[in-house]
């Protein structure tokens, strides 16, 4: 762990899914033109919002609206046409979509709830002294309104548009979150270091047109990004429906 591959590998996925690994690495899925170009086009368009554990974003977070469905997905409806028009050409969210239907070997679309689409994706922009605190992803518990939540084994996708000149690395521990974890948690975001104590980890750095499948039920943190440079990521989350369809959402 993390596993590198450069085509559909079955068993990586199994894996993948059951937590017998915790991410993979599928490197260059976009060239690095098209990346400075996109990275380019995010930083002369990008609004600043602040939210937990992060600092600059385009895109609507679930998180942030657990308990207010009508504000998420009106807000989801704003990012989403902000998201088309800036990538009217290369477009990465597509690229990723390709990426994850050859692995899984399925279609992936949007989820959308009640012919409302959720957001698209999450482009983050961590600049020198970010970092995000540990923590862990998953909508199955948190958030039974929506319907995504009922999606089965929920991963993460983050594409890299840009390196930070160092640090910045994505941090995942061998430790999944439990139940009992939750009393471990802070209050603004993420959990106290004791629920990693001892754990060992694996390093991610944030390279250029590398894209990481990962499963956020492992913790996870982003290290401080050092440097002028700013590290710029594209996500989304996606998971498997009852009729085995892939959906994505951020
Ligand atoms: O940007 C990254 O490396 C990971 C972001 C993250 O926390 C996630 O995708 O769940
Ligand atoms: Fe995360």
């Amino acid at each position: 762990m993390p596993t590198q591959i450069c085509q559909a590998q079955d068993s990586k996925i199994k894996d993948l899914l059951s937590g017998k690994i915790h991410s993979l690495e599928i490197p260059n899925i976009i060239s690095q033109f098209e990346c400075d170009s996109l990275s380019k086009k995010i930083l002369s368009n990008y609004e600043t919002t602040s939210g937990p554990g992060l600092t600059t974003k385009i895109g609507t977070s679930l998180s942030s609206y657990i308990y207010d469905k009508t504000k998420y997905f009106s807000n989801a409806q704003k990012s989403n046409l902000l998201l088309q028009n800036l990538f009217s050409n290369t477009n990465p969210i597509d690229k990723i979509k390709k990426t994850v239907s050859q692995l899984f070997q399925k279609e992936i679309t949007t989820a959308n709830e009640d012919g409302m689409p959720y957001s698209y994706c999450m482009i983050r922009i961590h600049k020198n002294g970010d970092s995000v605190h540990v923590h862990r992803d998953n909508c199955n518990f948190e958030m039974p309104d929506y319907t995504v939540s009922k999606y089965q084994t929920q991963l993460s996708a983050i594409l890299y548009l840009q390196s930070p000149q160092s640090g910045g690395e994505l941090k995942i521990y061998h430790k999944q979150w439990s139940k009992s974890d939750e009393s471990h948690r802070h209050p603004e975001f993420g959990y106290s270091y004791d629920v990693i104590d001892g754990s060992n980890y694996d390093m991610i750095s944030p390279i250029t047109g590398n894209l990481v499948i990962l499963n956020p039920n492992f913790y996870h943190q982003i290290e401080p990004v050092l440097g002028k440079k700013h590290r710029i990521s594209i996500g989304f989350f996606f998971g498997e429906s009852r009729e085995k369809k892939l959906y994505n959402w951020s």
